[in-house]
């Protein structure tokens, strides 16, 4: 299997976030994709490629405009109000106050284009974002060319996007990027399969109307877990696009066993939709030693799943997505890579 990564990830550095009051390096670090880089070369999974330029145009196929916009234009915004350091979202319009229309300090737009304080910028953030884009719709045009399947080693991560909005370390939706590209060049139906440990919220808002793209979601209940409000079993979809979102959402402690079940009813539906391309969100966070997750994965899980969704026979693309237990991210995420090439 080909992968397609970029070195300019790593300028997306030294940001923080805030754990139970408490300001700490976010967990959301550079290493994690470079120890999944080095474990590619390790097993010898394939070539790995640079992602080729691309224009903005397929992330506005998902993504409002100005919120693209803003996502350039953030951190220089932050450095000409006179800060430095991590640019980091606190005050959101929710119900009872204006989300009407885009304010205009850099403070109140940070809250505008975001639903958590997850999402934040440094210096070499855009940059990180621009090229994990296009590492994802590089990827994607492999897949296009007839390759069988791809890896998109992502960085940062993508389903937490939703159309005009951030957060949970996410800026632009890469798998919904892709998805979206896709459709527009000559699939008809695409079905993204999320395994992150989180709700993919951003791609079921961005599709949820939608019949062209299947959305199946595997995930820690947001009744308890983050992203929370969104994610529930009765999201099904809406108006032409009923019946194509579907939720798997389970408690703490879930093990493979029961995890598995779920992903073969997964795996089901999205057979039974017949699409031309299938778009993995991959998040090994679901491991059982993951630093902010609950499941109970472990590490000879992860080529199993791999080759379940090789039994489908569908032209994948593999979108890296979220994975915390530094080390071992790298082992399982290219683990369920090697275990999809050996079904
Ligand atoms: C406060 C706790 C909030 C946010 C967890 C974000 C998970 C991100 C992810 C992704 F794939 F997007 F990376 N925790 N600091 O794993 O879903
Ligand atoms: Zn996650």
């Amino acid at each position: 299997m080909k992968s397609v990564y970029s070195e300019r990830h790593k300028g997306h550095a030294g940001n923080v976030e805030l754990v139970a009051g408490a300001i700490v390096p976010a967990f959301e670090m550079p290493s994690r994709a470079e120890f999944i880089r080095a474990r590619i070369d390790e097993v010898g999974l394939g070539p790995v490629l640079a992602p080729q330029t691309h224009s903005l145009d397929a992330a506005r196929r998902v993504h409002k405009p100005d919120f693209i916009d803003f996502l350039e234009r953030a951190y220089p915004m932050w450095k000409a109000a006179g800060r430095e350091g991590t640019a980091m979202p606190f005050t959101w319009p929710t119900r009872g106050l204006r989300g009407d229309r885009p304010p205009e300090s850099i403070e109140a737009l940070l809250g505008y284009y975001s639903f958590d304080a997850g999402a934040t910028f440094v210096e070499g953030t855009w940059d990180a974002i621009k090229s994990s884009y296009e590492v994802a719709l590089t990827a994607a045009g492999l897949i296009k060319g007839g390759e069988k399947s791809a890896f998109a080693l992502c960085r940062p991560p993508g389903h937490h996007a939703g159309s005009g909005f951030m957060g949970g370390y996410c800026f632009i939706n890469n798998a919904a990027v892709a998805a979206q590209w896709f459709l527009d060049n000559g699939a008809r139906k695409v079905a993204i399969l999320d395994i992150d440990y989180h709700h993919g919220n951003g791609t079921q808002e961005i599709f949820y109307e939608r019949d062209d793209v299947l959305v199946l979601n595997l995930h820690g209940d947001p009744a308890n877990e983050y992203p929370f409000f969104l994610g529930f079993a009765d999201e099904k979809g809406a108006g032409k696009g009923e019946g194509f979102n579907v939720n798997y959402p389970m408690p703490a402690g879930t093990t493979f066993e029961v995890w598995g079940a779920a992903l073969d009813d997964a795996c089901a539906k999205a057979a039974a939709y017949k699409p031309d391309v299938l778009l993995v969100s991959l998040g090994v966070d679901t491991f059982e030693k993951d630093p902010i997750s609950a499941f109970k994965l472990k590490t000879e899980h992860y080529p199993l799943i791999g080759a379940r969704i090789a039994r489908l026979g569908l032209p994948t693309l593999f979108v890296m997505e979220g994975g915390y237990a530094v080390a071992e991210i790298a082992v399982n995420a290219v683990g369920v890579l090697t275990g999809f090439e050996g079904a």
